[in-house]
């Protein structure tokens, strides 16, 4: 039986892969690095240091670990100060709707995102209210698509894996879901989260109506 849903935050609540783009873009620039769209669409769902070395490998750039951290550390500066430009018009159509929901109907909510900055997301979107758990880039070492950020979730919710339905965007979210023994939701295109138990376009069809009759038919 569902009793838990859990959640991750860009591409599923909100959409911030656009401040991260343009904070990874400033960061390139200023490195004489090449940095585009495609290259950014690799970043989704991947933790911060694994997304510089991706950027870096794509220049054939070499960087010592210091000098590396030094730039990932400037980067997220610049990221940060962004995320003061959102309010609570930006969570993604049908998000909002979708964690009232939850509420209403007493679901247990986790927040399972690779993101370090998640605690801030969801203040500027006035979203904290809606989780039980957060659990993000400073709860477990192994990113995504290592399972424990949803295992972590499940566990502080105090429910088994196949109690919980996981939303994920990322390729590498979809797997984690599936190897922690989570049914799995991608919200996306089919080449992207094709894995998923089941997907959707957008938030916006994945609503607990389709998601339940899903599971538990
Ligand atoms: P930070 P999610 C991920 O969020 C982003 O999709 C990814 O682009 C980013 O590098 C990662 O968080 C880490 O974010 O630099 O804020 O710690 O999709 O897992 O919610
Ligand atoms: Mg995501």
């Amino acid at each position: 039986m569902i009793k838990g849903f859990i959640f991750d935050l860009d591409g599923v609540i909100t959409d911030t892969a656009e401040l991260h783009f343009l904070a990874w873009k400033k960061l390139a620039d200023e490195m004489s690095w090449l940095f585009n769209r495609e290259v950014n669409e690799k970043l989704r769902g991947v933790s911060r240091m694994d997304s510089i070395n991706i950027i870096r490998e794509h220049n054939n750039a070499t960087v010592d670990e210091h000098k590396l951290l030094e730039l990932a550390a400037m980067k997220n500066d610049i990221y940060v100060a962004s995320l003061d430009t959102m309010t609570e018009d930006d969570y993604l159509p049908g998000a909002r709707e979708l964690l009232t929901h939850l509420r209403q109907e007493g679901f247990l909510v986790a927040l399972g995102s690779a993101s370090k900055n998640s605690t801030k997301v969801l203040k500027q979107l006035d979203a904290t209210k809606y989780f039980d758990v957060i659990g993000d880039g400073n709860s477990v070492s192994k990113s995504k698509p290592a399972p424990d950020i949803f295992l972590f979730g499940a566990d502080k919710l105090g429910l088994k894996p196949e109690e919980c339905i996981v939303y994920e965007d990322a390729e590498a979210g979809v797997d984690a879901a599936n190897t922690g023994g989570f049914y799995s939701v991608g919200i996306g295109p089919e080449e992207r989260v094709g894995y998923a138990d089941l997907r959707f376009d957008s938030m916006k069809e994945a609503t607990l109506f389709a998601v339940k009759n899903h599971f538990e038919e």
